[in-house]
């Protein structure tokens, strides 16, 4: 499509296809092919090889770049393999800036992968320390999810922006919890926009992927090169399927966010509800920036019930509605207790002093009816309460 409608609505569905020339087939094909024939050697349409060129994912990757508002998107096989590609663009002793919040998998990949090539990495709390103090010259990049992994607080973009620029940092955004739907980091001054493709873009918890977005002709020919080059890139059935899932990105999103408001509205009032994360709340420290950098506010909840960490456990096992299991984004709640599950990577003093109770629970919002959401989580409530409840033999 080379005219770019104002509407995000149409572009989710219009963006980067355009009906295939030979049949006329709305959809872009899969092409289930891992080469392309050539007529002479080194001679070729343009397509020499599936690792290297696919048009199932080219537009799949023109579709979202046009979403985030970049020039090209590059395509992974998995969120981490788009941050292990965007962290593989650092030199030797690169120096990052991280949010110290975000994903237990990201938090993993830097100290436990990136570490070992001489990559030093600073987790600061980006909602709290001046951008000055957060990001000291010498930092080649400022990695940041925003609203973050599980505890959805939320960080000022812009400031953070104008410091990298000043020691000549590259700034990352995860934007996979908020969409392009409710915020665009690469208009905010983001250099590269990070999605695991496997939440809300997909949307039917049916694809794991990921993708990397730029404005910047510099990043992208180098991203270009690297997913050629290590080699982790997506099947074309599945970016088919992300393909067909962003058609419904955008009424997605918006009843995500009503279920969330819903829920979020109930817990808030509930008596054994001792803390709501939701920037959504006035009273909630995110949601003055929220409010300025986001047109809504997504999906996900987290909170802290009364009790301890066993109750916790025994409401995540006692829903019937809410799926018990990792990920988030799809059509159908889900909950999870990151102390144990997604963010188990992260050692448990860390996780505490960055505020991650053990019994923090994280929703994450579908979109089937708001009222069986909260009839469900009440009745697990209740079930929680007998403490001779247990895990299920295993075998
Ligand atoms: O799972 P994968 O597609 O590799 O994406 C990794 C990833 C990256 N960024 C964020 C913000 C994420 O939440 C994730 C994956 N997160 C989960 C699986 C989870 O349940 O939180």
């Amino acid at each position: 499509m080379t005219h770019r409608p104002p509407h995000l609505a149409t572009r989710v569905i219009h963006a980067g296809q355009h009906p295939e020339p030979v049949t006329g087939a709305v959809m872009p094909p899969v092409f289930q092919t891992s080469t392309y024939a050539q007529p002479w050697p080194a001679q070729h349409t343009g397509y020499e090889y599936s690792r290297t060129q696919n048009p199932t994912r080219e537009a799949l990757e023109r579709c979202v770049a046009d979403l985030e508002g970049g020039t090209d998107g590059v395509a992974f096989g998995s969120g981490l393999a788009a941050t292990h590609a965007v962290l593989a663009m650092l030199p030797a002793g690169g120096r990052v800036v991280c949010g110290d919040d975000v994903y237990g998998g990201t938090y993993r990949l830097l100290t436990k992968v990136m570490a070992d090539r001489g990559v030093q990495t600073r987790f600061v709390d980006l909602t709290a320390t001046p951008a000055a103090e957060a990001v000291p010259e010498g930092t080649h990049l400022v990695w940041l999810e925003t609203p973050t992994n599980p505890l959805l607080r939320v960080i000022d973009i812009a400031p953070l922006v104008a410091r990298a620029r000043e020691v000549g940092a590259l700034v990352v955004v995860d934007n996979t919890f908020a969409t392009p739907v409710f915020q665009t980091p690469l208009a905010l001054g983001a250099d590269i926009v990070v999605h695991s493709t496997t939440k809300y873009l997909n949307g039917h918890s049916d694809v794991v992927g990921g993708l990397a977005v730029t404005g910047r002709a510099d990043l992208a020919e180098r991203l270009r090169f690297l997913q050629n080059a290590i080699g982790s890139v997506p099947g074309p059935w599945d970016c088919w399927l992300v393909l067909r899932g962003l058609k419904t990105l955008h009424v997605r999103m918006e009843r995500h966010q009503r279920n969330r408001q819903a829920v979020g509205a109930w817990l808030r009032a509930h008596p054994e509800v001792v803390r709501v994360h939701d920037p959504l709340h006035p009273d909630d420290p995110g949601h003055a920036v929220a409010s300025r950098q986001m047109t809504g506010f997504g999906g996900m909840l987290a909170f802290v019930l009364d009790g301890d960490l066993a109750r916790a456990e025994r409401v995540c096992a006692s829903t019937k509605v809410f799926t018990l299991a990792e990920s988030l984004g799809g059509v159908e709640s889900l909950l999870e207790l990151p102390a144990l599950m997604t963010h188990a990577s992260i050692p448990a003093a860390e996780r505490h002093a960055r505020g991650l109770d053990d019994g923090l629970i994280r929703l994450s919002l579908g979109i089937e009816d708001a009222d069986d959401l909260i009839a469900d989580l009440e009745a697990a409530f209740a079930t929680s309460r007998d403490a001779s409840l247990g895990p299920a033999p295993r075998g």
